[in-house]
C-alpha cells in the first residue's frame, strides 16, 4: 500500500504534494490523477498518481508541459478592456469588479432591450466549464448555449449520445473495466478478446473517456483487434486486420457487416428475439449493402470485410470503441445506428467485455444545466433554431450550432447582440467554414471572451477578456469520464489576478439574477452538486475518487426504465433496430449510407478538378486542438501544420518531404507542409485543424497568422445532415500543388 493513500495532501523532499485530478484547462479530456509538486508557492513539477486507477501513474505529454503553460509569459494575467478598435491590439487593465459590474450592465441592458436569448454563451469541448456555463446562461434567461460553439452537426460526441439515447435509451461504452475501482483485476469483468476501433486513434486522444490507458492493458493482455482508419494508426500497425477505408463510408462497411453477420446467422438469436425491435425489417435492409457492394463503396477488399464481421461476431465477448470520425460524416446518425445495431445483435449489449451501459454516476453526469427548467415557454421556442429539427426535441438542450452562424449573419429570427466565449477558439478551431463564422461574429454589439491566452477569436472581437486559471491554481469536481468522480485541488498561488471559470460564472451570475446562485462561494456551490454523493468536497477530496455501483445485464433486472419494468428506456422497451423515434422525426429509421455531399462518386466531374479525398483533424499528441502551439516543448515535437500524403502521389505533383504546400478545393485554400507517407492511401490526404501562429503577428488583418493553414477555410457552411447532426469534417474533396508554383 502506498504510504500516502487516504491522503490529498504531504510533505515530500522539502515540496509540498498535492493529489487532485487533472482538468482543463489546459486542454484535456475529461482527466486523469495527478500528484502537483510544489515549492514556495510554486508548481515545480506534475506526475502521474499511481493509485489513481485511469492512468496508474501514466501522463501524456501535455500534462508532463503543465509548468510551462502555467508559467508562461503569454498568458493573459488580468482582465482587459478593449481601448482600441476591433482588431487592434489596444487594451486597457481593469479590475474584477470593473469588468464583473461592466459586463452585467451590458448584458442587462441587452436583455432589456432585446430579450436574454440574444445573448449567447459558447464553450468549447470538455472543458471544465460546462454546467457552470449552461447555469450562467439558463438563469440569465438565455436558451442560447453551445457546447462547441458553433461546431457545424454537433459533429463530436453528441451524434453518438443522441443516436444511442433513441434506440438503447442510453449511451453504452466498451467494456475495459473502468467501471469497476479495480479495474482489470475484477472478477466480474471479462476482457474483449476482440476490440473493433472504428474512426478513433486512442494512443493520441485516449478518448472517448480517458480510456486509453485501460484500452492499452487490454492490448498488452491479448485483445485482437480491428482497426477501420483511412490511416495506418498505432493501433492499426498492431492490428489483427487494418481495414483501410475511404474516408466517409463507414456506414456502407457497418451495413456490409451487418449482411453478413444476418445472413450467416452468426447473431445471437435469443437476445435478437427478446431484446430488439426491427430484426426483420432491418435485416431486409442490409441485403442492399451485400459485400461486394460495400466493398466497392468503401474501397476494403470484399473477403476483409467478411473476415472482420465474422472474427468479431466470433469473439466473445467483443467490445467496440468508436471515435469521433463517425460523427464527421455528413449522415453519420445512420452510420451510428449501424455500429450500434452490430453490438446489440451479438450479444455484446451490457455484457462483460461488451459494449456496456455505465454506472449512472449518482447522477452527476445529467448535471447539463439544471436551471434549464426555469426557462419559461417563450424562451425555450426562442431558442436558435427552435423546431428546425425534431431530432433536437429528444433530450438534446442546445441549438444546431451552424444555424448560430445563420442566424448571425440575416438578423432572423431575431438580431443576436452579445456573446461570452469561455474556452473556445471559434474561427480558429471548431467551426467548419471559419471565414463565415468570423463574418458571423463581427456582426456583434459586445463580446467577451474568457480564456488563458490571447486567441484569434479574443483579438478579433474581445471587448472584454477574463483571464481564465488553469487547474493547478483552482479547485474544482472532476467527473472524469462517466466512469467516476474525484475532486482538482488547488495547489499553488494563481498566476497574478486569474480566475477560476467558476467563479468568474458564479460572481457575474450572482449580479445578473442572485436568486438562481443562492451559495456563499464556489465550495458551497460544489457541496450542493456533489449531494447526490452523500459526499461533501472535503470528504471527497480526502478519498480521492467514487465509484457508483455497477452492474451487467441491467435490461434484465429492471434497472434502466423509469417503470421498473425489465428491457430498455425506449418507446418499445426495446433495442430498436428500427428506429421508432427516428421515424417520428420524419428520417429514415433503419441505417443507410449515403455518399459524401463532394467525393468521386457523388460528383465525378468535381473530383477532377479535386482528385484527393480530404479528411482533416486527425488529433495529435502534443497538442489539444488550437491549443499548445506557444509551448516551446510541445511545438518542437509539431513545429507547423501537417499535410500527410501518400510518396508515390507525392512524386507525381513534384512533392518533397517537407515542402510546404497548398491544400485547396472550390471553397478555400490554406498552406502546409507535406509529410509523405505510405500508411496513407494514395488517392487520400490528411491535414491538421486548429492552426494558427501565436508567435505572429496579432492585430488585423493577420490575427496571428489565423488565415494561413486553416483547414477549416476547405469546409463549406451548409452541408449539416437531415437531422441536423453530422457535417463531413473528415470527407471532403481537394487538390495540393507545391507553394512556388501559386
Ligand atoms: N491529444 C489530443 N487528445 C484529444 C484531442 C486533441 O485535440 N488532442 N481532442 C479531444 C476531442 S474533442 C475529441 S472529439 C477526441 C477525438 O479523438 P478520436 O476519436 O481519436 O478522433 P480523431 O483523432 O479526430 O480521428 C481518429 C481517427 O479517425 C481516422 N479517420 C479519418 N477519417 C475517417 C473516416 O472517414 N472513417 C474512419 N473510420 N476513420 C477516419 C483518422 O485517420 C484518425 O486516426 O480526442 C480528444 N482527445
Ligand atoms: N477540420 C476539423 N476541424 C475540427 C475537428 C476536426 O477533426 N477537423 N475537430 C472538431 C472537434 S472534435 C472539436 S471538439 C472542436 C474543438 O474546438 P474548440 O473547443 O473551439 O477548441 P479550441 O479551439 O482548442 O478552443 C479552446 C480554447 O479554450 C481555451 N481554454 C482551454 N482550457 C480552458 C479553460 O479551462 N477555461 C477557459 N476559459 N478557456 C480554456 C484554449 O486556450 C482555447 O483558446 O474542433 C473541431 N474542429
Ligand atoms: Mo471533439
Amino acid at each position: 500500500m502506498d504510504k500516502n493513500e487516504g491522503k490529498w495532501t504531504w510533505e515530500e523532499d522539502g515540496m509540498k504534494v498535492v493529489r487532485s485530478v487533472a482538468r482543463t484547462g489546459p486542454g484535456c479530456h475529461y482527466g486523469c490523477g495527478v500528484l502537483l509538486y510544489v515549492k514556495d508557492d510554486k508548481l515545480i513539477k506534475v506526475e502521474g498518481d499511481p493509485e489513481f486507477p485511469i492512468n496508474k501513474g501514466s501522463l501524456c505529454p501535455r500534462c508532463t508541459a503543465l509548468t510551462e503553460v502555467v508559467y508562461h509569459p503569454d498568458r493573459l494575467k488580468y482582465p482587459l478592456k478593449r481601448i482600441g478598435e476591433r482588431g487592434e491590439d489596444k487594451w486597457e487593465r481593469i479590475t474584477w469588479e470593473e469588468a464583473f459590474d461592466n459586463i452585467a450592465d451590458k448584458f442587462n441592458e441587452i436583455r432589456s432591450k432585446y430579450g436574454p436569448e440574444s445573448v449567447f454563451f459558447c464553450q468549447g469541448t470538455a472543458r471544465d466549464v460546462g454546467v457552470y456555463q449552461n447555469n450562467l446562461a439558463y438563469s440569465f434567461g438565455s436558451p442560447n448555449t453551445l457546447a462547441f460553439g458553433p461546431l457545424h452537426g454537433h459533429a463530436c460526441h453528441v451524434p453518438r449520445v443522441i443516436t444511442t439515447k433513441i434506440t438503447t435509451g442510453v449511451y453504452e461504452f466498451p467494456d475495459y473495466s473502468q467501471f469497476f475501482p479495480n479495474t482489470h483485476e475484477n472478477t466480474n469483468w471479462r476482457m474483449p478478446k476482440c476490440i473493433m476501433i472504428w474512426g478513433n486513434e486512442p494512443t493520441a486522444s485516449t478518448s472517448p473517456g480517458s480510456m486509453g490507458y485501460l484500452l492499452m492493458e487490454c492490448i498488452k493482455r491479448g485483445a485482437e483487434l480491428i482497426v477501420i482508419d483511412p490511416r495506418k494508426t498505432w493501433v492499426a500497425a498492431r492490428a489483427k486486420m487494418w481495414l483501410q477505408i475511404r474516408p466517409g463510408t463507414d456506414a456502407a462497411l457497418a451495413l456490409g457487416m451487418l449482411n453478413v453477420i444476418i445472413n450467416e446467422k452468426l447473431y445471437d438469436e435469443e437476445f435478437v428475439r427478446d431484446w430488439t425491435y426491427g430484426f426483420d425489417e432491418l435485416k431486409k435492409r442490409v441485403q442492399e449493402y451485400p459485400p461486394e457492394k460495400a466493398s466497392k463503396i468503401t474501397w476494403i477488399p470484399e473477403e476483409q470485410i467478411i473476415a472482420a464481421a465474422r472474427m468479431y461476431a466470433a469473439s466473445e465477448p467483443a467490445a467496440i470503441q468508436w471515435g469521433v470520425a463517425v460523427d464527421q460524416t455528413k449522415e453519420c446518425i445512420p452510420t451510428i445506428h449501424a455500429i450500434i445495431s452490430l453490438w446489440s445483435m451479438t450479444g455484446n449489449m451490457d455484457a462483460p467485455g461488451g459494449n456496456v451501459i455505465g454506472s449512472g454516476l449518482f447522477g452527476l453526469g445529467q448535471h447539463g444545466g439544471s436551471q434549464y427548467d426555469n426557462l419559461n415557454e417563450e424562451r425555450k421556442r426562442n431558442k436558435i433554431g427552435a423546431g428546425m429539427y425534431p431530432l433536437f426535441d429528444y433530450g438534446y438542450r442546445m441549438p444546431p450550432g451552424a444555424q448560430l452562424t445563420e442566424q448571425l449573419l440575416s438578423g432572423e429570427p431575431y438580431p443576436l447582440k452579445a456573446a461570452w466565449i469561455q474556452s473556445t477558439n471559434t474561427f480558429a478551431c471548431g467551426a467548419a467554414d471559419s471565414r463565415r463564422v468570423y463574418e458571423g461574429f463581427k456582426k456583434l454589439g459586445f463580446v467577451v471572451v474568457v480564456d488563458l491566452f490571447m486567441t484569434p477569436t479574443a483579438m478579433a472581437f474581445a471587448d472584454i477578456i477574463l483571464p481564465a486559471a488553469t487547474y493547478p491554481e483552482r479547485d474544482g469536481i472532476g467527473l472524469v469520464g462517466s466512469i467516476c468522480v474525484g475532486t482538482t485541488n488547488k495547489a499553488i498561488k494563481p498566476v497574478e489576478e486569474v480566475k477560476s471559470d467558476m467563479e468568474i460564472n458564479f460572481e457575474l451570475g450572482k449580479r445578473l439574477n442572485p436568486g438562481a446562485w443562492p451559495w456563499k462561494d464556489v465550495r458551497e456551490m460544489f457541496n450542493s452538486m456533489l449531494e447526490p454523493t452523500g459526499m461533501t468536497f472535503e470528504e471527497l477530496r480526502d478519498k480521492g475518487y467514487l465509484y457508483d455501483k455497477f452492474q451487467y445485464k441491467k435490461y434484465e433486472k429492471g434497472l434502466l426504465r423509469t417503470d421498473g419494468k425489465p428491457g430498455f428506456a425506449t418507446p418499445t422497451g426495446k433495442v430498436e433496430l428500427y428506429s421508432t423515434i427516428l421515424e417520428k422525426c420524419n428520417l429514415d429509421p433503419l441505417p443507410y449510407f449515403e455518399e459524401p455531399p463532394e467525393s468521386p462518386v457523388s460528383t465525378p466531374e468535381l473530383a477532377e478538378e479535386y482528385p484527393f479525398i480530404l479528411t482533416t483533424g486527425a488529433k495529435t499528441p502534443v497538442f489539444f486542438h488550437s491549443e499548445h502551439r506557444q509551448i516551446p516543448s510541445l511545438r518542437r515535437l509539431n513545429p507547423e501544420p501537417i499535410t500527410e500524403i501518400h510518396p508515390d502521389a507525392a512524386a507525381k505533383l513534384c512533392i518533397k518531404e517537407g515542402d510546404w504546400i497548398y491544400i485547396e478545393n472550390r471553397y478555400g485554400r490554406c498552406r502546409q507542409k507535406a509529410r509523405l507517407t505510405e500508411r496513407i492511401d494514395p488517392r487520400v490526404v490528411h491535414s491538421q485543424h486548429g492552426w494558427w501562429f501565436p508567435e505572429k503577428s496579432g492585430p488585423e488583418p493577420s490575427l496571428f497568422g489565423v488565415w494561413e493553414s486553416n483547414i477549416n477555410l476547405l469546409l463549406p457552411a451548409g452541408m449539416v445532415g437531415k437531422s441536423g447532426f453530422g457535417y463531413p469534417f473528415k470527407a471532403q474533396i481537394c487538390r495540393v500543388y507545391p507553394v512556388e508554383e501559386a
